[in-house]
């Protein structure tokens, strides 16, 4: 639709309600790095606070401590902030005023149609906030603020971004302009779904009830190699191709964990492992992930004991975030009509 070229730019963002699992890691993170360090794009990544209390209202000093921990994540796991551009959504108050223009764009139909606002609402959507009905639009603003091209996710934020394309089409229909780039969703790898470690149908989560259906990135070698050899697999060994896990959710997690962690395809794991029992694979998936993410969680640690280092770095980085922002905002205004003051 559009002539208009837009600076290929890269935005994503992790929410700080809770600590980091091996699902945002694989799903998102290793690849914010591998985007970060093969510089066709410029890096834009952010702990989104205003997010994080659309599910429930987080005790002050708990959301404070989650975002410094997720910054320290996000550093440990390989993000630079002077390459990337690294910071809090709050400290961007462009972000909040760009979503209440999609707020007036957003159909309440569109939003109703949100799994993640059914799952998250549950049976009891009249009680859910009205942030958490919203949240898609903001996650329109997140991205769309920065005129971001291309945003790395997991599977689960597919519908999301579908919706971040809606919005930027029918704000750009409405309007007649070619102002907001139509965003390209990055879902690609062997973990774009890493899957609970006791039921393997279920996403892993960080706000699942059991700490034992995931590994988080703080936990140290002994955690991450006991929840692994508790893992709920099924008796078959492992089979000589990818078909052969068919029907076997659990055991195509744990292939597909070992994969994204080594860096292979999946069916190169079968191709080391086919025949072996999972008691024996489970021993290989555990030295590997061991191996990967231990030095991670003691970075984080190290980094963890400076918080007002962890300041500096977001603080500096909403100042770089807001020399894109604040024009892009005005931008806009000027497009819907708001006076300039
Ligand atoms: N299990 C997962 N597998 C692959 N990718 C995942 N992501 C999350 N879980 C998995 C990806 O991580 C990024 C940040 O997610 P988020 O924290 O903003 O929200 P979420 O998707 O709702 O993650 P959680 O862990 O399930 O958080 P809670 O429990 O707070 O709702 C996104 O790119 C997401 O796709």
């Amino acid at each position: 639709m559009t002539e208009t070229q837009f600076t290929p730019r890269v935005f994503s963002g992790i929410q700080p309600s809770g600590g980091l699992t091996l699902g945002n890691y694989l799903g998102a993170m290793k690849r914010f790095v591998t985007m970060q360090d093969e510089g066709s794009f410029e890096t834009i990544y952010c702990m989104v606070d205003l997010h994080a209390i659309t599910a429930r209202l987080v005790p002050a000093d708990e959301l404070r401590h989650n975002t410094r921990e997720l910054c320290a994540g996000f550093i440990a796991a390989g993000i630079d902030p002077e390459k990337s551009i690294l910071f809090n959504q709050s400290q961007v108050p462009e972000h909040a005023q760009l979503a209440w223009i999609f707020n007036c764009v957003a159909r309440m139909g569109w939003m109703g149609r949100m799994t993640q606002w059914k799952d998250k609402a549950g049976k009891n959507a009249e009680a859910a906030s009205l942030g958490l009905f919203a949240y898609p639009a903001l996650m329109a603003a997140d991205i769309l603020v920065y005129h971001a091209t291309h945003v790395p996710v997991g599977e689960d934020q597919k519908q999301h971004l579908e919706l971040t394309r809606d919005i930027a089409a029918k704000f750009n229909h409405d309007y007649e302009v070619e102002f907001f780039p139509v965003t390209e969703p990055v879902i690609e790898g062997a973990a774009t779904r890493v899957m609970n470690l006791q039921d393997g149908t279920k996403k892993m989560s960080k706000s699942d009830p059991s700490d034992k259906t995931r590994i988080n990135l703080t936990d140290d070698a002994d955690a991450i190699a006991k929840k692994i050899r508790k893992a709920k697999t099924d008796p078959d060994p492992l089979p000589e191709a990818v078909a052969g896990l068919e029907g076997r959710p659990d055991a195509r997690n744990l292939v597909n964990i070992y994969a994204a962690l080594a860096d292979i395809t999946p069916q190169a794991v079968l191709d080391q492992h086919a025949g072996a029992l999972f008691g024996h694979f489970k021993m290989a998936l555990a030295d590997l992930a061991v191996d990967k993410l231990a030095p991670i969680s003691t970075e984080m640690s190290r980094l963890m004991a400076a918080p007002a280092e962890i300041d500096r770095i977001l603080g500096r980085g909403a100042e770089r975030a807001r020399e894109i922002t604040v024009p892009i905002l005005q931008q806009t205004y000027d497009i819907v009509g708001m006076l300039r003051s």
